[in-house]
Protein backbone atom coordinates (compact mmCIF):
# COMPACT_ATOMS: atom_id res chain seq x y z
CA UNK A 1 0.00 0.00 0.00
CA UNK A 2 1.37 3.64 -1.18
CA UNK A 3 0.63 6.83 -0.43
CA UNK A 4 -1.56 8.79 -2.58
CA UNK A 5 0.36 11.79 -2.43
CA UNK A 6 3.69 11.26 -1.81
CA UNK A 7 3.97 7.29 -3.08
CA UNK A 8 5.94 6.31 0.46
CA UNK A 9 4.51 3.32 2.82
CA UNK A 10 0.97 4.13 3.75
CA UNK A 11 -0.46 3.58 7.16
CA UNK A 12 -4.16 3.28 6.54
CA UNK A 13 -6.58 2.99 4.00
CA UNK A 14 -9.67 5.28 3.11
CA UNK A 15 -11.81 2.37 0.70
CA UNK A 16 -13.98 5.39 0.49
CA UNK A 17 -11.98 7.43 -1.00
CA UNK A 18 -9.88 4.90 -2.73
CA UNK A 19 -6.89 6.06 -1.49
CA UNK A 20 -4.04 5.36 1.43
CA UNK A 21 -2.07 7.68 3.38
CA UNK A 22 1.35 7.85 5.20
CA UNK A 23 1.13 9.65 8.45
CA UNK A 24 1.92 12.78 7.52
CA UNK A 25 -0.44 12.95 4.33
CA UNK A 26 -3.48 11.91 6.22
CA UNK A 27 -3.05 14.66 8.83
CA UNK A 28 -2.54 17.03 6.10
CA UNK A 29 -6.14 15.00 4.73
CA UNK A 30 -7.70 15.42 7.40
CA UNK A 31 -7.11 18.99 8.43
CA UNK A 32 -7.81 19.55 4.94
CA UNK A 33 -11.06 18.18 5.52
CA UNK A 34 -12.28 20.27 8.60
CA UNK A 35 -10.69 23.46 6.63
CA UNK A 36 -12.78 22.58 3.93
CA UNK A 37 -16.26 22.38 6.23
CA UNK A 38 -15.50 25.83 7.80
CA UNK A 39 -15.19 27.60 4.49
CA UNK A 40 -18.09 25.75 2.59
CA UNK A 41 -20.60 26.71 5.64
CA UNK A 42 -18.48 29.86 6.90
CA UNK A 43 -18.76 28.28 10.55
CA UNK A 44 -16.41 30.79 12.00
CA UNK A 45 -13.84 33.68 11.28
CA UNK A 46 -10.45 33.66 12.39
CA UNK A 47 -11.39 36.46 14.98
CA UNK A 48 -14.30 34.99 16.50
CA UNK A 49 -14.04 33.19 20.27
CA UNK A 50 -15.43 29.61 19.35
CA UNK A 51 -16.34 27.56 22.25
CA UNK A 52 -15.45 24.13 21.85
CA UNK A 53 -17.69 21.45 23.35
CA UNK A 54 -15.48 18.20 24.26
CA UNK A 55 -16.41 14.98 26.06
CA UNK A 56 -12.89 13.93 26.35
CA UNK A 57 -13.27 11.12 23.20
CA UNK A 58 -11.59 10.97 20.32
CA UNK A 59 -14.22 13.43 17.69
CA UNK A 60 -13.90 16.51 20.13
CA UNK A 61 -10.80 15.97 21.10
CA UNK A 62 -9.15 15.82 17.72
CA UNK A 63 -11.61 18.84 16.27
CA UNK A 64 -10.04 21.14 18.83
CA UNK A 65 -6.95 19.72 18.11
CA UNK A 66 -7.08 20.55 14.77
CA UNK A 67 -8.96 24.53 15.48
CA UNK A 68 -6.24 24.97 18.04
CA UNK A 69 -2.99 24.03 15.36
CA UNK A 70 -5.05 26.25 12.75
CA UNK A 71 -4.87 29.15 14.94
CA UNK A 72 -8.39 29.44 15.86
CA UNK A 73 -9.27 31.53 19.30
CA UNK A 74 -11.00 28.17 20.90
CA UNK A 75 -12.08 27.75 24.74
CA UNK A 76 -13.30 23.90 25.37
CA UNK A 77 -16.36 23.36 27.45
CA UNK A 78 -16.69 20.07 29.12
CA UNK A 79 -20.26 19.77 31.01
CA UNK A 80 -19.79 16.99 33.40
CA UNK A 81 -23.00 14.81 33.23
CA UNK A 82 -21.93 13.10 36.76
CA UNK A 83 -22.22 9.47 34.72
CA UNK A 84 -19.78 7.83 37.46
CA UNK A 85 -16.46 7.24 36.69
CA UNK A 86 -17.19 7.75 33.21
CA UNK A 87 -17.76 11.28 33.48
CA UNK A 88 -14.74 11.81 36.00
CA UNK A 89 -12.55 9.87 33.36
CA UNK A 90 -13.48 11.82 30.47
CA UNK A 91 -12.96 15.28 32.30
CA UNK A 92 -9.73 14.31 33.35
CA UNK A 93 -8.82 13.58 29.94
CA UNK A 94 -9.88 17.17 28.68
CA UNK A 95 -8.07 18.63 31.49
CA UNK A 96 -5.02 16.94 31.05
CA UNK A 97 -5.43 18.00 26.71
CA UNK A 98 -5.81 21.46 27.76
CA UNK A 99 -3.23 21.90 30.41
CA UNK A 100 -0.96 20.40 28.14
CA UNK A 101 -1.91 22.87 25.20
CA UNK A 102 -2.32 25.70 27.86
CA UNK A 103 -5.83 26.42 26.44
CA UNK A 104 -8.61 27.65 28.42
CA UNK A 105 -11.02 25.29 29.41
CA UNK A 106 -14.33 25.99 31.40
CA UNK A 107 -16.32 22.92 33.35
CA UNK A 108 -20.02 22.88 33.87
CA UNK A 109 -21.82 20.49 36.37
CA UNK A 110 -25.36 19.44 35.43
CA UNK A 111 -25.60 18.19 38.61
CA UNK A 112 -25.28 21.69 39.90
CA UNK A 113 -27.47 23.23 36.95
CA UNK A 114 -30.44 20.79 36.87
CA UNK A 115 -29.99 19.96 40.73
CA UNK A 116 -28.89 15.76 40.15
CA UNK A 117 -26.86 14.05 38.03
CA UNK A 118 -27.63 12.28 34.65
CA UNK A 119 -27.98 8.79 36.26
CA UNK A 120 -30.51 10.50 39.00
CA UNK A 121 -32.34 12.56 36.50
CA UNK A 122 -33.30 9.60 34.47
CA UNK A 123 -34.60 7.92 37.28
CA UNK A 124 -37.06 10.80 38.66
CA UNK A 125 -38.22 11.38 35.13
CA UNK A 126 -38.23 7.47 34.09
CA UNK A 127 -37.02 8.32 30.79
CA UNK A 128 -34.50 6.94 28.57
CA UNK A 129 -30.78 8.73 30.24
CA UNK A 130 -30.05 10.51 27.06
CA UNK A 131 -33.58 12.35 26.94
CA UNK A 132 -32.59 14.36 29.57
CA UNK A 133 -28.81 14.54 29.18
CA UNK A 134 -29.25 15.72 25.46
CA UNK A 135 -31.34 18.28 26.56
CA UNK A 136 -29.28 19.55 29.21
CA UNK A 137 -26.33 19.18 27.53
CA UNK A 138 -28.27 21.63 24.19
CA UNK A 139 -29.13 24.51 26.94
CA UNK A 140 -26.17 24.52 28.93
CA UNK A 141 -24.16 24.85 25.56
CA UNK A 142 -25.82 27.64 24.43
CA UNK A 143 -25.97 29.60 27.76
CA UNK A 144 -22.68 29.44 28.60
CA UNK A 145 -21.65 30.60 25.01
CA UNK A 146 -24.37 33.62 25.44
CA UNK A 147 -22.99 34.08 29.26
CA UNK A 148 -19.19 34.32 28.27
CA UNK A 149 -19.54 36.10 24.83
CA UNK A 150 -18.86 33.17 22.29
CA UNK A 151 -21.10 33.59 19.06
CA UNK A 152 -20.76 29.76 18.25
CA UNK A 153 -20.09 26.77 19.65
CA UNK A 154 -18.51 24.04 17.75
CA UNK A 155 -19.07 20.11 18.52
CA UNK A 156 -17.17 17.08 17.61
CA UNK A 157 -19.95 15.09 15.62
CA UNK A 158 -18.48 13.17 12.36
CA UNK A 159 -19.86 11.75 9.54
CA UNK A 160 -20.98 8.45 10.98
CA UNK A 161 -23.30 10.23 14.39
CA UNK A 162 -24.33 12.74 11.35
CA UNK A 163 -25.73 9.49 9.19
CA UNK A 164 -27.07 7.78 11.89
CA UNK A 165 -29.12 10.99 13.40
CA UNK A 166 -30.68 11.39 9.96
CA UNK A 167 -31.40 7.68 9.54
CA UNK A 168 -32.92 8.16 12.69
CA UNK A 169 -35.23 10.94 11.60
CA UNK A 170 -35.66 9.41 8.38
CA UNK A 171 -36.92 6.37 10.37
CA UNK A 172 -39.92 8.21 11.90
CA UNK A 173 -40.04 11.13 9.55
CA UNK A 174 -39.99 13.52 12.52
CA UNK A 175 -39.71 16.51 9.69
CA UNK A 176 -38.81 19.16 12.48
CA UNK A 177 -35.51 17.52 13.03
CA UNK A 178 -34.56 17.29 9.29
CA UNK A 179 -34.85 20.68 8.83
CA UNK A 180 -32.20 20.82 11.64
CA UNK A 181 -29.98 18.47 10.66
CA UNK A 182 -26.71 20.71 8.94
CA UNK A 183 -23.80 21.14 9.86
CA UNK A 184 -24.24 24.46 11.25
CA UNK A 185 -26.98 26.06 12.17
CA UNK A 186 -27.37 29.74 11.73
CA UNK A 187 -28.34 31.70 14.76
CA UNK A 188 -31.99 32.43 13.91
CA UNK A 189 -32.40 34.46 17.28
CA UNK A 190 -30.35 36.55 19.37
CA UNK A 191 -30.19 34.31 22.23
CA UNK A 192 -29.38 31.48 20.32
CA UNK A 193 -25.45 30.97 18.90
CA UNK A 194 -24.70 29.34 16.21
CA UNK A 195 -23.83 25.34 16.46
CA UNK A 196 -21.54 23.91 13.75
CA UNK A 197 -20.41 20.78 13.29
CA UNK A 198 -17.03 20.78 11.66
CA UNK A 199 -15.56 16.94 11.67
CA UNK A 200 -19.23 16.13 9.39
CA UNK A 201 -17.35 15.01 6.42
CA UNK A 202 -14.74 12.97 8.50
CA UNK A 203 -15.95 9.41 9.61
CA UNK A 204 -15.55 7.86 12.92
CA UNK A 205 -12.59 5.87 11.90
CA UNK A 206 -10.63 8.81 10.61
CA UNK A 207 -11.01 10.77 13.47
CA UNK A 208 -9.90 7.89 15.20
CA UNK A 209 -6.92 7.27 13.39
CA UNK A 210 -6.41 11.40 13.79
CA UNK A 211 -6.12 10.88 17.64
CA UNK A 212 -4.14 7.78 17.35
CA UNK A 213 -1.41 9.70 15.05
CA UNK A 214 -1.40 12.68 16.95
CA UNK A 215 -1.04 11.04 20.12
CA UNK A 216 -4.20 12.27 21.63
CA UNK A 217 -4.98 10.48 25.24
CA UNK A 218 -8.35 10.41 24.98
CA UNK A 219 -10.95 8.31 26.75
CA UNK A 220 -11.68 5.12 25.09
CA UNK A 221 -14.79 3.66 26.56
CA UNK A 222 -18.79 4.58 25.62
CA UNK A 223 -20.91 6.59 28.45
CA UNK A 224 -22.24 3.56 29.89
CA UNK A 225 -25.51 4.16 28.78
CA UNK A 226 -24.66 4.43 25.00
CA UNK A 227 -25.68 1.06 24.93
CA UNK A 228 -28.73 0.61 24.49
CA UNK A 229 -29.33 3.93 22.72
CA UNK A 230 -31.03 3.63 19.24
CA UNK A 231 -28.21 5.73 17.74
CA UNK A 232 -26.10 2.50 18.60
CA UNK A 233 -28.38 0.23 16.56
CA UNK A 234 -28.78 2.79 13.44
CA UNK A 235 -24.67 3.23 13.14
CA UNK A 236 -24.59 -0.74 13.48
CA UNK A 237 -26.96 -1.23 10.10
CA UNK A 238 -25.06 1.92 8.66
CA UNK A 239 -22.18 0.23 9.10
CA UNK A 240 -23.05 -2.65 7.41
CA UNK A 241 -23.78 -0.80 4.30
CA UNK A 242 -20.59 0.58 4.11
CA UNK A 243 -18.87 -2.82 4.27
CA UNK A 244 -20.53 -3.63 1.30
CA UNK A 245 -20.24 -0.53 -0.86
CA UNK A 246 -17.50 2.11 0.83
CA UNK A 247 -19.19 5.17 0.93
CA UNK A 248 -22.71 4.86 1.54
CA UNK A 249 -22.67 6.55 4.49
CA UNK A 250 -21.19 9.68 2.39
CA UNK A 251 -23.65 8.91 -0.33
CA UNK A 252 -26.87 9.15 2.58
CA UNK A 253 -25.70 12.06 4.43
CA UNK A 254 -24.45 14.36 1.32
CA UNK A 255 -27.40 13.71 -0.91
CA UNK A 256 -29.92 15.01 2.12
CA UNK A 257 -27.78 17.94 2.66
CA UNK A 258 -27.72 18.80 -1.42
CA UNK A 259 -31.06 17.50 -2.61
CA UNK A 260 -33.65 17.07 0.30
CA UNK A 261 -32.52 19.06 3.53
CA UNK A 262 -33.80 22.64 1.96
CA UNK A 263 -37.28 20.98 0.84
CA UNK A 264 -37.31 20.64 5.19
CA UNK A 265 -36.18 23.70 6.32
CA UNK A 266 -39.03 25.26 4.63
CA UNK A 267 -41.66 23.87 5.85
CA UNK A 268 -40.22 24.60 9.49
CA UNK A 269 -40.96 27.78 10.93
CA UNK A 270 -41.85 27.99 15.01
CA UNK A 271 -42.41 31.26 16.44
CA UNK A 272 -39.44 31.72 19.01
CA UNK A 273 -39.77 33.41 22.44
CA UNK A 274 -37.89 33.75 25.63
CA UNK A 275 -38.40 31.15 28.54
CA UNK A 276 -40.73 33.13 31.31
CA UNK A 277 -38.47 31.62 34.26
CA UNK A 278 -34.49 31.65 32.54
CA UNK A 279 -34.70 33.84 29.83
CA UNK A 280 -33.27 31.23 27.14
CA UNK A 281 -35.14 30.58 24.05
CA UNK A 282 -38.51 27.88 23.72
CA UNK A 283 -41.12 27.87 22.16
CA UNK A 284 -43.31 27.88 24.82
CA UNK A 285 -43.74 29.73 27.79
CA UNK A 286 -41.63 28.07 29.93
CA UNK A 287 -38.38 25.91 28.45
CA UNK A 288 -37.98 22.07 28.60
CA UNK A 289 -34.39 23.03 30.73
CA UNK A 290 -36.44 24.49 33.35
CA UNK A 291 -39.44 22.17 33.64
CA UNK A 292 -36.60 19.40 34.35
CA UNK A 293 -34.93 21.40 36.65
CA UNK A 294 -38.01 21.73 38.47
CA UNK A 295 -39.21 18.17 38.15
CA UNK A 296 -35.85 16.99 40.13
CA UNK A 297 -36.40 20.01 42.68
CA UNK A 298 -39.48 18.18 43.80
CA UNK A 299 -37.76 15.06 43.96
CA UNK A 300 -35.05 15.75 45.78
S1 LIG B 1 -23.59 11.04 27.25
FE1 LIG B 1 -25.72 11.49 27.60
FE2 LIG B 1 -24.65 10.47 25.40
FE3 LIG B 1 -24.50 9.09 27.67
S2 LIG B 1 -26.48 9.62 28.53
FE4 LIG B 1 -26.85 9.37 26.35
S3 LIG B 1 -26.62 11.44 25.58
S4 LIG B 1 -25.04 8.29 25.65
S5 LIG B 1 -23.66 11.16 23.60
ZN1 LIG C 1 -35.96 28.26 31.10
Amino acid sequence: MKCRRCGGAAVLELRRHNAAFCAPDYLDFFRNQVREAIRRHRMFTREEPVLVAVSGGKDSLALWDVLIGEGYRTTGLYLDLGIFDYSEQSRQRCERFAAQRQAPLLVTRVAEEVGAPVPVIKDITRRPPCSGCGLSKRYLMNRVALERGFPVVATGHNLDDEAATLFGSVMHWQTEALARQAPALPSTHPKLVRRVKPLYRLSERETAAYAFLRGIDYIVEECPFARGATSIAHKEVLNRLEEQSPGAKHNFLFGFLDKARAAFERAEAVPLGECTRCGQVTTGAVCAFCKLADQVKRAT
